[in-house]
């Protein structure tokens, strides 16, 4: 049995494990944001000064071209700071509020989530908003102001680098804690907006599967993940997250 909530038809099944499901557990990429503006990594409008922005996310690109790297930074510290959270991030943020047991985990570095009120955020990328030295001095803030000339540089006088996590590099060992107890733990996953081919972070889902987890996909495009979940809701992020949320009773209102 299929229910319509706006344009979504969600099953009867998803219906009631969003009613039922204590544990719930939300993981978001970069497609969640791309309805607030933000180009998405792997998609059509993902270039960035004619470069893919994956030869960019990676220390060795860091190493031999720190002006450039954190040109590109740059330019998406501004993108980020300028969009507003849109309503897939503000559905998630209002499911978190009303219901304790749901967990957000993110690869996503822009900061809408925590903009849109979301209680708790485990960022498994970093934030494009934290500068950390590269020279050993400890040095590792939040700075939300212009940099000024690029490369940034330290107080000591060494490089800055943005607190992301490029390709090669370890995840935070909190967040990637944090995040595999939510997956051995939840009931219920709903995975939106990733294209599923980065891991540690593409490995959740199925982690949560195994543990018996319902698992659901919002993407409107299929992706590697799409053969392997419980349900594939081929709708963008901004019209399914809030459908979701209603559905699991959570009153929502889209502005
Ligand atoms: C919409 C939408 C709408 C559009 N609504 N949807 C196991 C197997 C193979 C390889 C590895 C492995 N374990 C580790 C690796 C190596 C590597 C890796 O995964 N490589 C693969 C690519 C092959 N992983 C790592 O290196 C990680 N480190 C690590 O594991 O350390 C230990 C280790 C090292 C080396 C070897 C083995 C172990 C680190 C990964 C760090 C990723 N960093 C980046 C950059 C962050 C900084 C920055 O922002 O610049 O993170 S890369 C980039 O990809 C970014 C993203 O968070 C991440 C995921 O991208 P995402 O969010 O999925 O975006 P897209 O663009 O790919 O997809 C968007 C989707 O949205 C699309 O599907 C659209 O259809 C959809 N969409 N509009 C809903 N409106
Ligand atoms: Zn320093």
């Amino acid at each position: 049995m299929m229910t319509q909530s706006g344009h979504v038809p969600l099953s009867g099944a998803l219906v009631e494990r969003l009613r039922a499901a204590r544990r719930i557990l939300l993981l978001t990429g970069a497609g969640v944001s791309a309805e607030s503006g933000l180009a998405t990594f792997r998609g059509p409008d993902g270039m960035w000064e004619g470069r893919d922005p994956m030869s960019l996310a990676t220390p060795e690109a860091f190493a031999e071209d720190p002006e450039t790297v954190w040109r590109f930074y740059a330019w998406r510290r501004e993108q980020a700071a300028r969009a507003e959270p849109n309503p897939a991030h503000r559905a998630i943020a209002a499911l978190q509020q009303e219901r304790s047991g749901t967990s957000l985990v993110t690869q996503n570095v822009d900061g809408l989530h925590e903009r849109a009120g979301s209680p708790e955020t485990v960022r498994l990328h970093g934030s494009l908003w934290r500068l950390r030295c590269t020279g050993g001095c400890g040095e590792d803030e939040d700075l939300r102001q212009d940099l000024g000339t690029l490369p940034a540089r330290c107080a000591c006088g060494e490089l800055l680098r943005p607190g992301v996590v490029w390709f090669g590099e370890s995840l935070p060992q909190a967040a990637i804690a944090a995040a595999t107890a939510a997956a051995e733990s939840a009931e219920l996953v709903i995975v939106a907006g990733t294209s599923s081919v980065v891991y540690p972070a593409a490995a959740l889902p199925e982690l949560a599967r195994r543990h018996g987890a319902y698992v659901v996909e919002v993407n409107p495009e299929a992706t590697p993940l799409t053969g392997r979940v419980d349900e594939a809701l081929p709708n963008p992020a901004g019209t399914a997250l809030p459908a979701l949320v209603r559905a699991a009773g959570v009153r929502f209102e889209e502005s």
